[in-house]
């Protein structure tokens, strides 16, 4: 900021005078308010050895906060097993914290300092702590102009055009939240990716950034275009069995390791969604993916590739990837994980897994899912999303048996490959509360929270976010979490219930258009695609008479989701034609059933202003008025979302609404003209 003086004595006549505006609450602080910490223990409390960068960090967190027993840091390497986890013991002069690994230490003054912060005992501890995965990476789609693909919190974080010599200081305020959560990776740059990110001049901006993240224990990676030894190099191809292609990636790596020597690796989108990659020289994705293995691979790097891939032909779009992928299986190197969206379309609000998770017994998986919510409501609507991530990691694909879940085959539990990751598209920009909405900073803080354990209930998560980002006051916090639990399920009740997708509208995908078939587009970028609405009925068949991508799960499940009737009612339209008048569990139609979800999607949402108004004394007055204001919005979305999708619907289905719910307030074809001005690609 630069002031001149008139400016400056206006800003400390603020300060004197507005209390409030000095105190304001603006959510900048995310998780790590510690509101009424004033000063913490003194340093002759903390017992370390050693004063590096990590272990300074960790004091300086427990001068500030931590306001208990005195400390002990100790490393101890008989604790390797547990990788960056901890120990805590306790007696009531003492808390000993011990790991193998300096970031351990500090990931254990987080954990004292939450136990603190969410009144939560500190006296008689006993704890263990392993994380889940070793690599807990955030995904950044942020282009190098700083505006962010799907982003809905302002530009990006990196402010390229001032780095490597100007450095924001929230570059290391994001460290923090990050650390205290146990992420320890991210990739900077969008999965579209530019190839000038591997040029030089920004590669020295990556180098600082990356410099600014390491004593948090955060890893930097970077997405990579797969043509850029044509684009950079002036090579005249890009292909992965070419010699001087691969000599190009080699000195580019090594390059790279030469800034930043703990570098993590590449995150590679390729031949998908018009990016190039092998199959643009008749390579497949394993060339690809182990041509760029194996220059990493001396310096430990490893390569994170995409399984998002689909084309526009007759093949039902949900079942390609797996096509594609599973030939492959055991011919990737050690150092490669697939990277696989956790259903098998694109991040709807509810989808059934990927089945790829199942499958691929001889490669390494990761799950990839998105905080942001770009299905969601963007930054408009209070989605709470570790619901949908715990359903996906506790989902069964017997792929060894009952008992083979996400969770456990992507975390090394089941030890049949050797990397562990998660990965998340981050809902992070420049806004002041970090993430557009005040309750998607507990999207961010759920995922980091459920990469580190993700035995973690959400009711527990919800608990610990609530009491350090707003109160402890049991009056606020049940009803809140209780919001915060429902929510996703709402928002699937009023944008697609019972399995219906990607009804979106095409671009934004931020409102409805259930009636979107446009003249001359692919059409699996279609509503009328996915949702497949005529006279009979409702749903996409994908049974064994239908696409037929049941087959792709292991048994029972392809069994289970192929009959109609043992087909679980939240997924029926995702996996059935159904008839209108087909009688669900409930005894009534799938049309009525379709009507009341709606309803009780807007009926959610009207429940949800009177909760936060009724906790306004618990809440200061900036993130009150920001929390209900938006939810005014989704108030609004959800009765646009039930009449569009109710009214066009109808006109198949020529059913009426039922009489017992409110009436639609729109008219059809004024919905149908509704166009948002929020271009995207597609
Ligand atoms: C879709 C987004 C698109 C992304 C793509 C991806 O609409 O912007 O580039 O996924 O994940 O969800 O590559």
């Amino acid at each position: 900021m630069n002031f001149n003086l008139r400016q400056l004595a206006f800003f400390l006549l603020i300060c004197c005078c507005i209390p409030s505006f000095v105190l304001a609450e603006d959510g900048s602080q995310l998780w790590l308010r510690f509101p009424h910490i004033k000063q913490g223990i003194s340093s002759n409390q903390i017992f370390v050895k050693g004063n590096s960068a990590t272990i300074n960090i960790a004091k300086k967190e427990l001068i500030n906060y931590w306001q208990g027993q005195a400390v002990e840091l100790k490393t101890d390497t008989s604790l390797k097993s547990l990788k960056d986890g901890f120990k805590i013991t306790s007696d009531p002069k003492k808390i000993t914290i011990s790991s193998s690994t300096e970031i351990g230490l500090l990931y254990g003054v987080y954990h004292i300092l939450r136990l603190q912060e969410t009144k939560a005992d500190t006296q008689n501890l006993n704890i263990t702590e392993k994380p889940s995965y070793d690599v807990r990476i955030l995904n950044h789609w942020d282009n190098l102009d700083r505006t962010v693909e799907r982003g809905y919190a302002g530009y990006s974080l990196w402010k390229w055009d001032e780095l490597p010599n100007v450095i924001s200081p929230r570059y290391e305020a994001y460290a923090r939240a990050n650390a205290s959560i146990g992420i320890n990776s991210v990739v900077l740059n969008n999965v579209n990716a530019s190839p000038n990110i591997l040029k030089k001049d920004y590669l020295e901006k990556v180098k600082v950034l990356a410099d600014i993240f390491r004593p948090y224990g955060i890893k930097v990676y970077l997405s990579v275009n797969f043509s850029s030894p044509k684009v950079l190099g002036n090579l005249e191809n890009s292909d992965p069995l070419n010699k001087s292609v691969k000599v190009w990636w080699k000195d580019k790596t090594s390059e790279i390791y030469k800034l930043i020597p703990d570098f993590g690796g590449f995150l590679v989108k390729a031949n998908s969604e018009g990016q190039p990659g092998p199959q643009d020289y008749g390579r497949t994705h394993a060339d690809g993916a182990n041509m760029m293995a194996d220059v990493l691979k001396p310096f430990g790097g490893i390569v994170m590739w995409r399984a998002f891939v689909y084309n526009p032909t007759p093949e039902d779009r949900a079942k390609q990837a797996y096509n594609e992928f599973v030939p492959l299986d055991g011919k990737f190197r050690d150092n490669v994980i697939i990277q696989i969206k956790n259903g098998p379309v694109d991040f709807q609000p509810r989808e059934a897994f990927s089945p790829l998770f199942g499958a691929m017994k001889k490669t390494s998986k990761m799950v990839e899912f998105q905080i942001t919510q770009e299905y969601l409501g963007f930054s408009n609507h209070l989605v709470f999303l570790a619901p949908l991530f715990k359903e996906t990691l506790d989902s069964d694909t017997y792929a060894f048996g009952k008992g083979s879940s996400i969770a456990k085959i992507t975390d090394g539990t089941l030890k049949t490959t050797q990397l562990s990751a998660i990965a998340a598209v981050a809902n992070i920009g420049e806004d002041n509360n970090w993430t557009g909405h005040h309750f998607a900073q507990a999207n961010w803080y759920a995922f980091g929270r459920l990469a580190w354990n993700n035995d973690l209930t959400s009711d527990h998560i919800a608990d610990e976010w609530l009491k350090q980002t707003f109160t402890t006051e049991t009056n606020f916090v049940n009803p809140i979490k209780n919001m915060m639990l429902t929510s996703r399920e709402t928002a699937v009740d009023y944008m697609m219930p019972l399995g219906l997708h990607h009804i979106f509208a095409n671009e934004h995908h931020y409102g409805p258009e259930p009636w979107g078939d446009y003249p001359g587009a692919r059409p699996d970028w279609t509503p009328v695609y996915y949702h497949k609405a005529d006279a009979n009925g409702l749903g996409f068949d994908r049974t064994m008479s239908g696409s037929n991508a049941v087959s792709q799960y292991n048994s029972p499940l392809k069994e289970i989701y192929n009959n109609i009737n043992t087909t679980p009612e939240n997924l029926l339209l995702w996996f059935h034609h159904v008839p209108w008048d087909y009688q669900m569990k409930n005894n009534k139609s799938m049309w009525d059933n379709l009507a009341y979800k709606y309803d009780k999607g807007v009926k959610g949402v009207r429940t949800y202003q009177k909760i936060w108004d009724q906790v306004e004394s618990y809440v200061d007055k900036e993130r009150f008025f920001a929390v209900q204001s938006k939810l005014k919005i989704q108030a609004k979305d959800a009765f646009w979302w039930k009449d569009a999708c109710l009214l066009y619907f109808q006109g198949f289905s020529k059913m009426p609404i039922p009489y017992d719910i409110e009436r639609p307030i729109h008219e059809l074809e004024d919905l149908k003209k509704i166009k948002l001005n929020m271009k995207h690609h597609n």
